[in-house]
């Protein structure tokens, strides 16, 4: 016997709409979750939502065949701007299938092994500007993490810089790629009619998605006219320009190369910094857990830079990254879909074809029946000796799942372990307000809002 799926009452034409705060609408889904539980429906503006938080239906609904990704809400709006770029393209498509064959190896953990270099290029510039500006200065960290992440990501990618450490400003690609992205959210949540007479926000949208447009088309081009010596070392557009696919012997177009470069910029870098701004923030709360990472990094570390080899010593510092993912996951919502009427719940909740079915892993990875009673704190400890290894299938999922899981998880995990470990190694980090309390904010993601921190060089020979 199926049994209805919760819902708040229904206003006339708004339907549900007036449940969901457009400045926090992942806040207001956790909200809900609490009143109505581990399902409940939305309407909003005919679109009919499905928001799941318990582990045991994410489960469920961990089945690729079954319940295909869906492109839905920010994802939709973000394909304007990246086509059918590997996050945006609908399963099936037949870009998606050639992009994500042939990237798939370019991003395995041999090649961002590779990419070592150009990280740590970066993380010197982060902690040299700390270092120069000393202990006065209050750094604003969710902004030097974009700074640090997207410069990382645009080198390692493309042999870009970005340069974003030496101007205090926004660099124009950056701008671009910030406006757009704020714009997408918002586009979520509107009426396509409003967007619709909003000339003028319409035609900074489309400046803003031809200025990356052309910049990255331009580099594709002179990439190739100027090609990298073929026994140098390669960065991403090098393999995307030579890679040929074995299954359709295609390669890839300079289209479809210009979408997944801007798609790893989009995808790679509020994301990290948002981890990382979390990380910190949850650091400075938990000064036991700071103690336990810092005696780690010392030990591997000492006063040397941090090296390839150091990265598989450090389970702590993992264990540390592993538990900031599941606390706060800074892509919380993930769609998915069935293309035929189903139930889920064992056989209680009847889902038609239309429901664009939300995972908020929010509440799924804070769920007690996985997480157990301490599921609201942050313990790296319990993501320690197996203690990861032993949560059941599909349970903690801040990188998505399946085939159309994060490409960058290596990527993304390699960079914030060199980051934490530089900053902690070479600082002593404090709250600019010691008695700040975290509020979120949410552009595409969620991420701390107004806070500010001082960073103390370290003397570590006193
Ligand atoms: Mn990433 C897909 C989270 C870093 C590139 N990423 C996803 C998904 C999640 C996710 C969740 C699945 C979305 C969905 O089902 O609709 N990603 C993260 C997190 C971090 C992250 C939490 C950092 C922390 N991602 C990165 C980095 C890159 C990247 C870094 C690029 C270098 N992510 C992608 C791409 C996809 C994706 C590309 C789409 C993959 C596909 O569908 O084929």
């Amino acid at each position: 016997m199926t049994h209805p799926i919760p819902q708040p009452r229904r206003i006339p034409f708004f339907g549900n709409i007036t449940s969901i705060d457009r400045t926090a609408p992942t806040k207001s889904l956790l909200l809900l979750a609490q009143r109505y539980g581990e399902i409940y429906r939305l309407d909003l503006l005919g679109r009919q939502l499905v928001v799941v938080s318990s582990c045991d239906l994410l489960n469920e609904l961990c089945d690729d065949k079954r319940f295909p990704k869906l492109v839905s809400g920010a994802v939709k709006e973000i394909s304007a701007l990246v086509h059918d770029g590997l996050f945006t393209a609908d399963t099936g498509n037949k870009n998606w299938a050639i992009a994500h064959r042939l990237l798939m190896p370019i991003f395995g953990t041999g090649a961002i092994r590779d990419m070592f270099p150009a990280m740590e290029d970066i993380v010197s510039q982060l902690v040299t500007k700390w270092e120069r500006f000393g202990p006065d200065h209050v750094i604003d960290p969710g902004k030097d993490y974009t700074k640090l992440t997207l410069d990382a990501i645009a080198l390692a990618s493309m042999s870009y810089r970005m340069n974003s450490f030496y101007t205090e400003d926004m660099v124009p690609f950056v701008a671009a790629l910030t406006g757009a992205l704020l714009e997408c959210q918002l586009r979520a949540t509107r009426p396509r009619i409003a967007t619709a007479m909003m000339t003028g926000t319409q035609a900074q949208f489309e400046g803003d998605i031809k200025l990356m447009i052309d910049t990255a088309l331009a580099l594709v081009r002179k990439r190739r006219e100027n090609p990298t010596d073929p026994d140098g070392p390669k960065d991403l557009l090098d393999r995307m320009l030579t890679v040929v696919d074995t299954k359709t012997g295609e390669k890839m177009s300079d289209e479809s190369i210009v979408d997944n470069l801007i798609t790893f910029l989009i995808a790679g870098h509020e994301t990290t910094a948002a981890m990382l701004t979390f990380l910190t923030y949850e650091l400075l709360k938990h000064p036991n857990v700071l103690l336990k990472l810092r005696a780690e990094i010392d030990d591997v570390l000492g006063d040397q830079p941090i090296a390839m080899n150091d990265i598989s010593k450090m389970p702590y510092t993992v264990a540390v990254l592993r538990e900031i993912l599941r606390f706060h996951p800074p892509a919380a919502a993930r769609f998915v879909h069935s293309l035929e009427p189903t139930t889920i719940g064992k056989g209680k909740y009847a889902l038609t074809p239309d429901d664009h079915i939300l995972i908020n892993s929010i509440s799924t990875n804070r769920d007690p029946a996985v997480w157990g009673d301490d599921a609201d704190e942050f313990k790296p400890e319990r993501m320690l000796d197996g203690g990861f290894e032993k949560v059941p299938p599909n349970s903690w999922q801040p990188f998505g799942f399946g085939l159309r899981a994060c490409i960058g998880r290596a990527f993304a995990i390699q960079e914030a372990h060199m980051a934490v470990a530089t900053i902690f190694q070479r600082f002593d980090l404090v709250m600019d307000d010691p008695s700040y309390q975290l509020r979120e904010k949410q552009t595409v993601t969620l991420k701390p809002d107004g806070f500010y921190i001082r960073a103390y060089p370290r003397n570590r020979k006193a």
